[in-house]
């Protein structure tokens, strides 16, 4: 399909035109055109060959025109022009944390920035900070954007990659002659960021299914096209790039390239050493004594004559997994999870109203769902007033009676504000069947907060209506750090006081991440996974966070939301007055 190709020419035309200082609708209209384009599961080329552009949401006449020559020669006048005048450098630097469309404008125009290192020299230089409207501060701020975007490095998030690798694998299956595709790689063990996507494929003829993938629409460049080795990229936000390497391999070796393009490189090096110390050979073809193969076709069957139990992907990190001869315990799995704890109504900020959510969890399979709005604090999120709180604690219990064989909880996702108390009195609290505390606000130490974020998280905790902590570092992958925490005295005050953590299933959160997952299991805190859902698509995020519990040894057991409706309510009960 055309569509990120076309989704991203109309947002990067949007990026320059605000850059350009457009007028905000002109650059609404790119803007709504993309997203609208991205989000379709439509084909925009056979959309626009039946001339029914317009049937999208947000696509006018106009825009409709535009999509159209984008189609017809792959640019738009418009586009051309904003990059004839505008250096390449510049969208770029709308990435960094601090820096919005105006002050990307003003260091381009008062000082010629055209790209990140000219920005970095007039940081240095002071330069930058005598700008009108930037200043000492907020100069910091951006020097501190920069830092973390380049610690990251360009990691693209798990919920971008992944269905990427699925869309792939599913038209290389589709392929004559291919028998089997998997995607191996970080993917398969649910690492949060991906460096590339790593495709296997079983088939006789590689040269045809290698050559055939590398004319995939979806393909930006070509790197590499062999027999047994293909490599492409695809396009991403931003002018961005993913890599995608294909394997194609027969099935005597189906299963030994499966463990060794899974990874880790560092579990892989522990798998070889066990191999070695058998006086035998382990490689990517097979496990070999001498010149036989003695294990090759099922992955399983390695480590099993290597005198391991089966490894779970998610675990092969070299964190001890191989360490024991004993099973490994019985990971969480999706189809464990009988409901969603966390998730937005257009009560706050969320995109469809409290039955649709309800009735689309249902639809999942779940038994319960807890309707969590944000608090009266979260101003842009559009916090509920007590008064609205009421109204919408009625609505939902109103909602709930009309669903049958399906219990549906009030709850809220209440402020931990920055002295540690809470955004709504206990008498609201006593209200809801299940609340959520999290912190949104003063998260760094700029504000001042009279605590510190681990004060303030277990200040919320020793309230006994607060059943779990939403989102317990704030950070967002790639774009933000963490709050600095002491995890140790978190993980111990939830323990202590019977309150959950959550694990934020949203990929751009994954939060808890997995070393505190497993932190938190060995203090023996109970977890809840939830997926902050705004809307219901969003509830499909769930597999993000089961990776993520996954990867830190979870059980059902340690899941409360693995839990019937029953014994969930008894949990929540149990912290109560
Ligand atoms: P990524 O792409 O950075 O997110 O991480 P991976 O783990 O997908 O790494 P990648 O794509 O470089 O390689 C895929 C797997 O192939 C990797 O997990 C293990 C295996 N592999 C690659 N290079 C080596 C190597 O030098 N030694 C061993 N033992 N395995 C390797
Ligand atoms: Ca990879
Ligand atoms: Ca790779
Ligand atoms: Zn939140």
């Amino acid at each position: 399909m055309l569509n990120p190709k076309i989704a991203n020419a109309l947002s990067r035309t949007a990026d320059l035109l605000e850059i350009d200082g457009a007028d905000g609708f002109r650059i609404n209209s790119y803007r709504r055109a993309g997203r609208t384009i991205k989000d379709t599961t439509e084909d925009i080329a056979v959309l626009a060959a039946e001339n029914r552009l317009m049937d999208l949401p947000g696509i006018g006449k106009g825009t409709a025109a535009r999509i159209q020559q984008l189609i017809e020669t792959g640019t738009m006048d418009v586009l051309d022009e904003l990059e004839a005048k505008l250096p390449q450098g510049l969208p770029a630097l709308l990435e960094i944390p601090g820096m919005g469309p105006k002050k990307v404008a003003l260091a381009f125009r008062e000082l010629n920035v055209a790209g990140l290192d000219d920005l970095k020299r007039v940081i240095e230089s002071g330069k930058l900070a005598a700008l009108p409207g930037l200043g000492a501060i907020s100069v910091k701020k951006i020097a501190e954007g920069i830092a973390f975007l380049e610690s990251s490095g360009d990691r693209t998030p798990l919920g971008v990659a992944w269905p990427i690798a699925e869309e792939l694998a599913q038209r290389l299956r589709e392929l004559d002659g291919v028998d089997r595709v998997e995607i191996a790689g970080s993917i398969r063990r649910g690492a949060e960021t991906i460096g590339d996507v790593d495709l296997l494929c079983e088939a006789e003829d590689g040269k045809a299914v290698i050559g055939a993938f590398a004319s995939f629409d979806v393909v930006k460049r070509v790197l590499a096209e062999g027999k047994t080795k293909g490599s492409v990229t695809v396009s991403l936000e931003k002018n961005r790039e993913l890599q995608i390497d294909l394997r194609v391999v027969d099935g005597e070796s189906f299963g030994a390239a499966l463990q060794y393009f899974t990874g880790s490189k560092e579990h892989n090096v522990r798998l070889r050493e066990a191999a070695v110390r058998k006086k035998w050979r382990l490689n990517e073809y097979g496990l070999f004594d001498g010149k036989k193969s003695i294990a090759g076709r099922d992955e399983d069957e390695i480590y099993a004559k290597l005198g391991f139990p089966s490894v779970p992907s998610e675990l092969r990190e070299d964190r001890g997994e191989l360490n024991s001869e004993d099973a490994p315990p019985e990971l969480i799995t999706l189809d464990d999870i009988r409901g969603d704890l966390h998730v937005h109504t257009t009560a706050s900020d969320g995109r469809n109203s409290i039955a649709e959510m309800a009735q689309a969890a249902k639809a999942r399979g779940y038994k319960f769902l807890a309707i969590c709005d944000h608090s009266k604090s979260a101003v842009i999120a559009n916090g509920l007033s007590i008064e609205r709180m009421e109204k919408h604690i009625r609505a939902i219990r109103e909602v709930g009676k009309e669903i049958r064989g399906f219990e549906l909880l009030v709850g809220c996702e209440c402020d931990i504000l920055s002295n540690g108390s809470l955004d709504y009195p206990d008498d609201v609290l006593a209200q809801c069947d299940w609340v959520v505390a999290s912190i949104h606000s003063a998260m760094g130490k700029g504000g001042a907060p009279k605590l510190s974020p681990t004060e303030r998280t277990i200040a919320a905790m020793e309230n006994h209506y607060v059943c779990a902590i939403g989102h317990p570092t704030g950070r967002l992958i790639n774009r933000r750090a963490p709050m600095e925490m002491d995890m140790g005295s978190v993980v111990e005050a939830a323990a202590r006081t019977g309150t959950f953590l959550e694990i934020n299933a949203s990929w751009q959160r994954l939060d808890l991440k997995d070393l505190h997952v497993r932190q938190a299991l060995d203090a023996g805190v109970t977890l809840t996974i939830n997926t902050d859902a705004h809307s219901i698509e969003g509830l499909a995020a769930m597999r993000y966070g089961i990776k993520t519990a996954r990867r830190g040894g979870a059980r059902r057991a340690d899941v409360v939301n693995g839990l019937t409706p029953a014994a969930l309510r008894k949990r929540i009960a149990a912290k109560r007055p």
